[in-house]
């Protein structure tokens, strides 16, 4: 199997020789449903993580994803492999795990593209455009906006200009399965060795993109009949599948949560109009609230600037110091363990030496 259609590149060889174990095959993960598959030069193989790679992990985040290229001991006449090793990855697309716990997930690794898809239905959500966004700007990947059901939108127009101003300075794709719309326009985004990922809530019609570009039904979709049955997911694992014209598309299952992880970066770039508009704030410390000569007031009253806007970046703003300060506490815990070990097999050290 050739994996040069899967990105396989010049450069990915050089890092494959530099870090894989000698013997060992390169493969890349195109199905992540609890098992694993992954293409290599021995065709499709059913793989698994060695358990070296699991001890070693210091989390999920260092278990192969969607998307991974990695080193494996292949088993070509069971069509099975043993993943011993993960290629440095050069974007993933992380969000917190649901929950309390302050851990990453990846979502799906070494995207080029990633396709944020929304309904252009009842559901149509530009605050949510707003939070993909600042995710997948912290992923490394460059961004799409696909704006899809645009037959069911009844005023384009002004759906147009609020995912504009919750997504400025990115490329807007207008697509409608139904009608054969905006298709062409998304495979010019494509092309071979380029990997794209559809990322959005359940039932925005990702799975059906991708069969429309397929030209086949491969995707589970949800069913007519089901269609008015909100949160239902139907697309329950990731994988990555060839799209004909060139490219490769990441199908992933609508994230009932999606909160924010990362350095905070993200959330800057993505607001940027806003960050600009607080620099010419009277006060460097503005709190944009009653202060005299508040620009970003003025931008709001003068209408250049959505006060839905102002609160969700307010609002990702405050989510994400949440983090940092519990990732903060939460890396002070694991140092010390991490001392604690270490002076504890110092202390180990000494006694086994005193019996010498
Ligand atoms: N009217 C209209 N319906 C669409 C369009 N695209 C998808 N649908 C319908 O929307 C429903 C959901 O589509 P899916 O492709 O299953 O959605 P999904 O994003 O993959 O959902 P999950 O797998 O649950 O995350 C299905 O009934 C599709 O037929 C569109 O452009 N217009
Ligand atoms: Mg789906
Ligand atoms: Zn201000």
């Amino acid at each position: 199997m050739d994996l040069e259609p899967y990105g396989w590149t010049p450069v990915l060889a050089e890092a494959f020789a530099k870090y894989a174990p000698p013997g060992c095959l390169p493969a890349r993960i195109v199905v992540q449903k609890g098992d694993l598959e992954a293409v290599s030069p021995a065709g499709l193989l059913h793989c698994h993580a060695a358990g070296r790679l699991k001890f070693a992990a210091e989390g999920a985040s260092d278990l192969p994803v969607v998307g991974d290229w990695v080193a494996i001991e292949a088993r070509p006449a069971e069509q099975t492999g043993l993943i011993v090793g993960i290629l440095p990855r050069c974007s993933s697309f992380v969000r917190k795990v649901p929950g309390a716990r302050t851990v990453a997930q990846i979502i799906a690794a070494n995207i080029d593209t990633a396709f944020l898809v929304s309904g252009l239905d009842h559901e149509f959500n530009p605050a949510r455009i707003e939070r993909y966004l600042v995710l997948a700007r912290e992923s490394g990947a460059r961004q799409v906006v696909v704006l899809n059901k645009a037959d069911l939108c009844p005023d384009l127009e002004s759906a147009l200009a609020m995912a504009a101003a919750a997504a400025p300075g990115v490329p807007l794709l207008v697509t409608s399965v139904p009608r054969h719309e905006g298709i062409g326009e998304f495979r010019a985004f494509l092309r071979t060795g380029i990997t794209g990922a559809l990322l959005g809530s359940s039932g925005v019609g990702k799975s059906s993109l991708i069969n429309e570009l397929l030209g086949e039904e491969r995707m589970k979709t949800r069913g007519v009949r089901e269609s008015d049955s909100g949160g239902r997911h139907t697309t329950t694992h990731r994988e990555l599948v060839l799209i004909p014209s060139g490219g490769m598309l990441i199908d992933t299952p609508g994230l009932r949560e999606l909160q924010l992880w990362g350095e905070g970066s993200g959330l800057q770039e993505s607001f940027e109009d806003v960050e600009e508009i607080a620099l010419r704030c009277r006060f460097t410390n503005c709190l944009h609230d009653t202060e005299p000569g508040c620009a970003i007031r003025e931008a709001v009253e003068g209408g250049h600037l959505g006060l839905d806007r102002l609160e969700n970046y307010r609002k990702l703003q405050r989510e994400m110091s949440h983090l940092r300060s519990k990732y903060d506490a939460r890396e002070k815990i694991v140092n010390k363990q991490k001392v604690k070990k270490l002076t504890s097999g110092q202390k180990r050290g000494y006694k086994r030496r005193d019996r010498f």
